[in-house]
């Protein structure tokens, strides 16, 4: 049985990513062997068994490799059933997903971003960290555990708040978790943090203190450090602030500054407008190779609808899936939920393995998107580093598409249709920004992938006017290389 073969951890003691996979693995009773990495100086194991990424936590299950804690969770939840974590009721699981994505990418980075840095830009930080624990503590309010009397997955995803949030708190005198403002989450931590596989069993305070001293040591550098780099760079760089090659980094940070700054407000501004358009198609493709009719309801993204901004409040932004009196928003949640309510033409494989491989690639491609918006919004040296990061992810991308026809086999899969949108935009933003990614000589399985891709009758009859794209790029990028730069 493959739930037998041995479990190893890669992780590092202070990670609230790894601590995850842990408190999964315990709830579970499953057992594994620990391997501390130290992550100023990884291990070749580390660097082979999670190239795309160098990051703990990864997680070895017999000959099976995954990285990435929110794709390990959901492999391990669908590998041992024992004490399940995610609910039974598809629209329960979508919820699930998508508050532990919001946590990730409104809480975790916001929260950070205010420990590490000063003045006005802290202050901003932190106010954006409380608007984003209000709609979390709407969603407790009344329960024990957010899946209700037994702690589940949304409770291990955003577990890290009941301990790392606090000294984060304390270290960068910061005040966010206020008892009378958050009464709900306020005792879900005590819940939580008394759980006997969480913290209850551990000392504590003897943990709080190692890991405060730990962030103070390092905590001198990045202050100084992240005061330039903050402002320019969003929470998800935040990364970057652990490297040790402080100095260096730095002062690249410092030369560029304010040009980086006024960059990062509009890219970031112009990527979510740019994904609105992506992510809709996506979920409009899953609905068709199901067969599944739905009506289409057209959103200005620039002048939103009051239906939109009542149906997703806290994104505020399309797709949003209304299924009867079931709202959904959040593509790869929408995906998620269609193919596990409409079973017919199957998106996700059926081994958990090959489920996480699709997770994991999707989320890979996701982040990376970035870059090329970049390469195409900029010019000189700033283009040509965005081209190149963007060739090196589209590598790690061509060594998984090898010898298939699509990503999941013979026929068109969740992978296929997250990843669909390099075959259409990818095109369009090299002919915009006069830029050669895809080389068809460099990635010749991408490049059939594409065909392949395109050639499918459902996605060739759903795929927005090219004329029309290129316009509108044409016009965002124009917009975004004319602001100034000082
Ligand atoms: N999205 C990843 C985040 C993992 C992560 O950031 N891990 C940190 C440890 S807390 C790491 O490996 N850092 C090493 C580095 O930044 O190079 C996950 O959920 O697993």
């Amino acid at each position: 049985m493959a739930n037998t073969e041995h479990v190893k951890l890669l992780g590092f003691w202070a990670s609230p990513f790894v601590r995850r996979v842990e408190w999964a693995l315990k709830l579970k009773g499953v057992d594994y062997e620990y391997i501390e990495e130290d992550i100023f100086n990884k291990s070749s194991q580390l660097l082979e068994l999670n190239p795309a990424y160098k990051l703990v936590p990864v997680f070895v299950h017999g000959e099976r490799v995954i990285a990435e804690s929110f794709v390990i969770l959901e492999y391990i939840d669908e590998t041992w059933k024992q004490c399940p974590l995610m609910p039974q009721d598809p629209h329960e699981r979508a919820m699930a997903r998508f508050w532990s994505k919001f946590a990730e990418e409104k809480i975790l980075s916001a929260s950070w971003k205010s420990m590490c840095s000063l003045g006005e830009e802290k202050e901003k930080a932190a106010k954006l960290t409380v608007d984003a624990v209000e709609k979390i503590e709407e969603e407790l309010k009344g329960k024990r555990f957010f899946g209700g009397e037994s702690i589940g997955y949304l409770d291990i995803a955003v577990g890290w708040m009941s301990y790392w949030l606090p000294i984060w708190e304390e270290v960068g005198s910061m005040k966010i978790l206020d008892p009378l403002q958050f009464p709900a989450l306020t005792l879900w931590m005590r819940n939580f943090l008394e759980h006997p596989v969480t913290f209850g069993e551990q000392n504590t305070e003897k943990e709080a203190h190692k890991m405060l001293s730990y962030s103070v040591d390092h905590g001198i550098n990045i202050i100084d450090a992240a005061e330039a780099a903050t402002v320019a760079f969003d929470g998800a760089n935040r990364k970057q602030l652990l490297h040790s090659d402080f100095a260096s980094w730095k002062s690249n940070i410092t030369d560029n500054n304010r040009y980086i700054s006024h960059l990062c407000i509009y890219i970031k501004e112009l990527k979510k407008q740019l994904r609105n358009q992506e992510v809709a198609t996506k979920v409009e493709w899953a609905l068709k190779l199901k067969g599944v009719d739905y009506e289409y309801i057209e959103e200005d993204i620039f002048n939103k609808s009051s239906q939109l901004i009542e149906l997703n409040p806290v994104h505020k932004a399309v797709p949003v899936l209304v299924h009867g009196e079931k709202v959904i928003a959040e593509s790869f949640v929408i995906l998620e939920y269609i193919d596990e309510t409409w079973k017919q033409c199957p998106l996700m494989p059926q081994d958990p393995h090959e489920r996480a491989m699709a997770r994991f690639w999707s989320k890979f491609a996701e982040e990376k998107m970035s870059a090329p918006w970049t390469a195409m919004c900029s010019v000189g040296e700033e283009k040509e580093k965005a081209a190149k990061l963007t060739v090196d992810a589209l590598e790690k991308i061509e060594g998984e598409l090898k010898g298939k026809r699509f990503f999941g086999g013979e026929s068109i899969g969740y992978s296929d249709i997250a990843l669909g949108w390099m075959s259409y935009w990818l095109p369009i933003w090299e002919e915009v920004g006069s830029l050669k990614i895809v080389d068809p000589l460099q990635f010749p399985a991408l490049t059939s992938w594409m065909r392949n891709f395109l050639e499918h009758p459902v996605i060739k009859e759903n795929l927005p006017p090219r004329d029309k794209m290129i316009i509108y790029f044409q016009n965002q990028r124009q917009e975004l290389t004319s602001r100034p730069r000082g």
